[in-house]
C-alpha cells in the first residue's frame, strides 16, 4: 500500500502517510447544535461518551474514536449569558481503553480503572465541584448532572475530558466539544449568522495503514509517556483537510485548537486579512487585523473573513506551509449581504495593577535526564499532589507571574477566571536558577493586540516572566491551573488552588 509508511517509533503498526492523501475531497463537517431544554423548569442538555467509528478521510478506513454523542464531533451547545444549565455527561464508554496508558504516571496505577472520565467545560464561571476536578472522575455506566450558572459574557468555550492521568488520551479519543454562550451585546453587533457563522475546530492525529488512531509512546512499556505529541494528519471538524463552499461575502468562524501539543500559525493563502473579534473569554474591545494569528492548545479566536473579493475563486486555510482546509468561493452570494464589521465592539477596562494585593511568582520548569528526555515538568518544583500553596481569597485581584525557565512556550491556564494579559519580558534563567535572583534582560512588551481581551489561556514564552492580572470573583472552593499543553498537564504541569471565601 503506497500510504503505509514502516512504523513510528515504539510500534510495529504499519502507519498511514495523511500527507499523501489527497487533500480537499471532504466537505467541512458542521458539527449538530444542541439547544437546552426545559425540564422541571431547568435548562438541561444531555451528552453521552460513546465509541464512535468515523470516517476522517474518503480513502480511509472508519476510525473508532470516543466522542461526546453518536456524530464524529460532539454538537455545539449553544447556551445564553444568565439562563444557568444542567449538563448531564453519561459515561457510556467500553471499560478497555485503546490508547497507551503510562501507569506510572500520578493517579493512573493499575489500582484505578482504566477507562475512567470528567468533563470540564473549559472557560465556565463554575462552582468547584461542577468544575470536573481531576480526580472527580466516573467509570462507564455511571453519569454526572454539572451545573452551570452562565454569569458570564458571550464567549466560544469548549468541554474535554479532565481524568487525572489520562486526559491526554481521553482527548486524544475525541472527547471534546464547544458551547457557545451569547448576550445582548452580541445580539446588537447582527454579526453573521446561522449558515454564515461556522465553528472550526482543529486538532492532529496519527493513524495506522487500516485507519486507527495511533498514539506514540516512548519506548519504554513501563514509562510510554512522551513529553510532546504533534502529528501528520491535521483535521478541521474530524476530517483530513476538507474543503468549504462558501459565499462570496462575510463569514464569521469561531476557531478552537484542541490539539494534545500543537500550535497553529493561521493565514490565508492569498494573505488577505483576518478580523478578530474575539479571544478565548469573549469580545475584544475592537476589531483587530491580522495576516496571521496563532492559536495555542485550548486558545480561541472569533475571527471574520470576508470572500467577497474573491468570488468564484478558491483559498486556502494555511498553517505554516501546510493548507489546512480550502474555501470554495460562489461566484455569487445567494442574497445581498447586511452584514459590516464593527468599529468597537465592547467596552473592556484594563484592570490596574494597583488593584493586585499579591503578586505570585510561578516558575516552569523542565526535568531532563543525562540524554536531555523530558522526564517530569513542574510549576514552583511542586507536583500535583502535594498541599495546595496557591489560596486567593475571593473578590480579591492578584498578579501571577510565569517565570520560564525551560525551552517550550507553555500555555497557562486558570479554571473559574478570566484575566487580563499584562506583559513579557526575557531575563537571565541562568541566574535564576543559580542565584534565584530575577535579572531581566530586555524591555517588558506589551500584550499582542489580539490578546488584549479577556483570556483564559496565556502564551509564556522560553526564557520570559510573563505576567497575568486576575479578579478572583465566583466561588470559594478547590479548582487547579496547569499547562494545556496535554502531556505537560499529566506529567505533572498541574498544580491545584484554592479561592478562600
Ligand atoms: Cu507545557
Amino acid at each position: 500500500m503506497q500510504m503505509a509508511r514502516p512504523s513510528a517509533p515504539g510500534s510495529h503498526a504499519p502507519m498511514l502517510h495523511t500527507l499523501e492523501l489527497p487533500p480537499f475531497v471532504d466537505p467541512l463537517p458542521i458539527p449538530q447544535v444542541l439547544r437546552p431544554t426545559l425540564r422541571n423548569g431547568r435548562r438541561f442538555a444531555s451528552l453521552t461518551m460513546q465509541e464512535s467509528h468515523v470516517k476522517v478521510h474518503r480513502d480511509v478506513p472508519p476510525t473508532r474514536m470516543w466522542t461526546y454523542g453518536p456524530g464524529p464531533i460532539a454538537p455545539i451547545i449553544e447556551a445564553r449569558s444568565g439562563e444557568p444549565l444542567d449538563i448531564e455527561w453519561i459515561n457510556h464508554l467500553p471499560t478497555k481503553h485503546f490508547l497507551p496508558i503510562d501507569h506510572s504516571m500520578h493517579g493512573c496505577g493499575k489500582d484505578v480503572p482504566d477507562v475512567r472520565a470528567i468533563v470540564h467545560l473549559h472557560g465556565a464561571k463554575t462552582r468547584s465541584q461542577d468544575d470536573g476536578y481531576p480526580e472527580d472522575w466516573y467509570v462507564p455506566g455511571k453519569s454526572r448532572v454539572s451545573h452551570y450558572p452562565m454569569d458570564q459574557e458571550a464567549a466560544t468555550l469548549w468541554f474535554h475530558d479532565h481524568a487525572m492521568g489520562i486526559n491526554r488520551l481521553n482527548s486524544y479519543a475525541g472527547l471534546f466539544g464547544m458551547l457557545l454562550i451569547r448576550d445582548k451585546v452580541e445580539d446588537s453587533l447582527h454579526l453573521p449568522s446561522g449558515k454564515y457563522e461556522i465553528p472550526l475546530i482543529f486538532f492532529d492525529r496519527d493513524f495506522t495503514a487500516d485507519g486507527q488512531l495511533y498514539y506514540a509512546t516512548s519506548g519504554d512499556p513501563e514509562h510510554p509517556w512522551i513529553p510532546e505529541f504533534s502529528a501528520d494528519g491535521l483535521l478541521v471538524n474530524g476530517k483530513i483537510r476538507p474543503y468549504l463552499e462558501v459565499e462570496p461575502r462575510l463569514y464569521r468562524f469561531r476557531t478552537l485548537n484542541v490539539a494534545n501539543s500543537r500550535f497553529y500559525r493561521l493565514s490565508l493563502s492569498d494573505n488577505s486579512p483576518i478580523t478578530q473579534i474575539g479571544t478565548d473569554q469573549g469580545f475584544l474591545a475592537a476589531p483587530v487585523q491580522l495576516q496571521s494569528f496563532t492559536l495555542a492548545p485550548a486558545e480561541r479566536a472569533d475571527i471574520l473573513i470576508d470572500f467577497s473579493h474573491a468570488a468564484g475563486k478558491t483559498l486556502h486555510l494555511s498553517n505554516g506551509g501546510i493548507d489546512l482546509m480550502q474555501f470554495r468561493v460562489a461566484a455569487h452570494a445567494t442574497q445581498p449581504t447586511t452584514f459590516s464589521i464593527p468599529k468597537t465592539i465592547r467596552p473592556i477596562h484594563r484592570t490596574p495593577e494597583s488593584s493586585s494585593i499579591l503578586t505570585r511568582t510561578i516558575t516552569l520548569h523542565d526535568y531532563q535526564d543525562q540524554y536531555e528526555h523530558s522526564m517530569l515538568m513542574l510549576l514552583n518544583r511542586k507536583r500535583w499532589h502535594e498541599p495546595t500553596t496557591e489560596k486567593p481569597k475571593l473578590n480579591t485581584t492578584e498578579i501571577w507571574e510565569f517565570v520560564n525557565l525551560t525551552e517550550d512556550t507553555h500555555p497557562m491556564h486558570l479554571h473559574l477566571v478570566r484575566f487580563q494579559i499584562l506583559d513579557r519580558r526575557t531575563f537571565d534563567t541562568a541566574d535564576y536558577l543559580q542565584k534565584k535572583q530575577l535579572r531581566y534582560v530586555g524591555d517588558s512588551t506589551p500584550p499582542d493586540p489580539n490578546e488584549m481581551g479577556w483570556k483564559d489561556i496565556v502564551q509564556c514564552p522560553s526564557g520570559m516572566v510573563t505576567r497575568i492580572i486576575v479578579h478572583f470573583e465566583g466561588f470559594p472552593g478547590k479548582y487547579l491551573y496547569h499547562c494545556h499543553i496535554l502531556e505537560h498537564e499529566a506529567n505533572d504541569m498541574m498544580r491545584p488552588f484554592e479561592v478562600i471565601a
